[in-house]
């Protein structure tokens, strides 16, 4: 939410995989199409034809066409040098894993954009596990930020539980990039409370650390930030919950019910029949 929050409609996003729908969403897209397209419903925008991340295409959104880690920063780096190449003040917005910051494409990426001077910015979110493998084994120097100094670019790291924080960074970093000033490489330090993925049961972690992640939460922090400043009470907060339950009980409901793809529509029975 920090890193694309704020941005220009037409700036370029490309998502790390745990971020694509909340992008998508965030650029108005239907919270029901996008679980359908997560469900593979004909509803879904991909039609069923593909799981995984689709969107709406005319949001300005790259795609997840592959699974290969890394290979969206290579693509939003080409996108960028379409924008600065388009004489435009449009900016690209690039997030990924800590250990996707450790694959030879981080480093051609950043390295090029840095040469060029291209209008991108670099989001690592550090949540300090690539599945199961802890960062301390596998990331050399233990900063991302400071590979920046390599490179000849700004880097930054950041509560990444504090999404104002985050959205801060990213701000002034896009700022510098819509001016001509090239690129930047935040770091964002969060940790992933659930599992990799859903059945993962997470044992390859301390119960000591998840307690005190638990308890830095970006989300009741933000509530408690609101609360400070004034801008929420606690009826505003929970009206906030309740309409966001139910948008989204009502979405995944819209979702199961949606009917299933046509398999002639996929073109499913002309490969069989081949
Ligand atoms: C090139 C490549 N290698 C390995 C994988 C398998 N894989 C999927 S997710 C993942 C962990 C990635 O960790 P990180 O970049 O820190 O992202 P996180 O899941 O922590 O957000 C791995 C190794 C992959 N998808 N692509
Ligand atoms: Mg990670």
């Amino acid at each position: 939410m920090g890193s694309f929050y704020g941005l220009r409609e037409d700036d370029v996003i490309a998502a790390h995989y745990r971020g694509p729908f909340i992008a998508y969403y965030m650029r108005g897209a239907d919270l029901s199409r996008l679980v359908g397209q997560a469900l593979g419903k004909a509803t879904g925008y991909a039609q069923g034809r593909a799981l995984g991340f689709t969107g709406p295409v005319e949001r300005h959104i790259l795609p997840w066409v592959a699974g290969d880690l890394g290979t969206s920063l290579g693509v939003a780096v080409g996108a960028a040098l379409g924008l600065q190449y388009e004489g435009s003040e449009r900016v690209a917005v690039v997030t990924f894993g800590d250990g996707t910051s450790n694959r030879g494409d981080f480093h051609e990426a950043v390295n090029l954009a840095a040469v060029w001077k291209l209008p991108v910015v670099f989001v690592c979110q550090h949540n300090q596990y690539s599945i199961s493998l802890h960062a301390s084994q596998v990331l050399a120097g233990g900063s991302v930020a400071a590979r920046a100094a390599g490179y000849g670019i700004p880097g930054l790291a950041v509560d990444g539980n504090d999404v104002l924080a985050v959205q801060g960074a990213v701000g002034a970093a896009v700022g510098r990039a819509r001016g001509g000033e090239g690129p930047s490489l935040i770091e964002a330090l969060t940790y992933r409370l659930g599992g990799h993925w859903a059945a993962d049961p997470g044992g390859y972690r301390r119960e000591a650390e998840l307690q005190e992640w638990r308890a830095r939460d970006p989300i009741p922090r933000l509530e408690g930030a609101l609360r400070a400043a004034g801008e929420v009470d606690q009826g505003a907060v929970e009206r906030l919950w309740e309409g966001a339950r139910a948008e989204v009980a009502a979405a995944v409901s819209a979702a199961q019910a949606a009917p299933e793809p046509d398999v002639a529509a996929l073109g499913l029975d002309e490969a069989l029949a081949r």
